[in-house]
């Protein structure tokens, strides 16, 4: 049952739950993180960057290092579009940190 309130709102009083037909929660867009090859970054370096900042497993760390050195880039990742942002700032100033000029880069999925 419906009733009629003031001002023309209405409420269920008998227990009947409203169904919500559209989705409420968007699911939200995510952006690859991509490390960039140079000449001078060590790999001993991008390796520790791969486990510190993209907690990847060794091994996967240095296959992820070696595809950006074979391939000139490589995935780290895919994340929030303000995590990603995060992510590619702390690479960038660990890299200036430690005098490496070690670039990352982010992209829509
Ligand atoms: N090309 C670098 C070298 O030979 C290694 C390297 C790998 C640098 C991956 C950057 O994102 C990078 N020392």
């Amino acid at each position: 049952m419906i009733v009629t309130g003031m001002a023309g709102t209405e409420r269920r009083v008998d227990g009947e739950v409203l169904e919500r037909t559209r989705q409420q929660t968007k699911k939200p867009e995510l952006f690859k993180v991509l490390l960039l090859n140079d000449d001078y970054t060590t790999m001993d370096f991008v390796i520790e960057v791969l486990e510190t900042i993209f907690n990847k497993q060794p091994a996967e760390a240095f296959r992820i290092m070696m595809m950006v050195h074979t391939q000139g880039k490589g995935l780290c990742g895919l994340y929030p579009h303000e995590i990603a942002e995060t992510k590619v700032e702390a690479v960038i100033s660990s890299a200036r940190e430690h005098g490496f000029p070690l670039k990352a880069a982010m992209e829509p999925e």
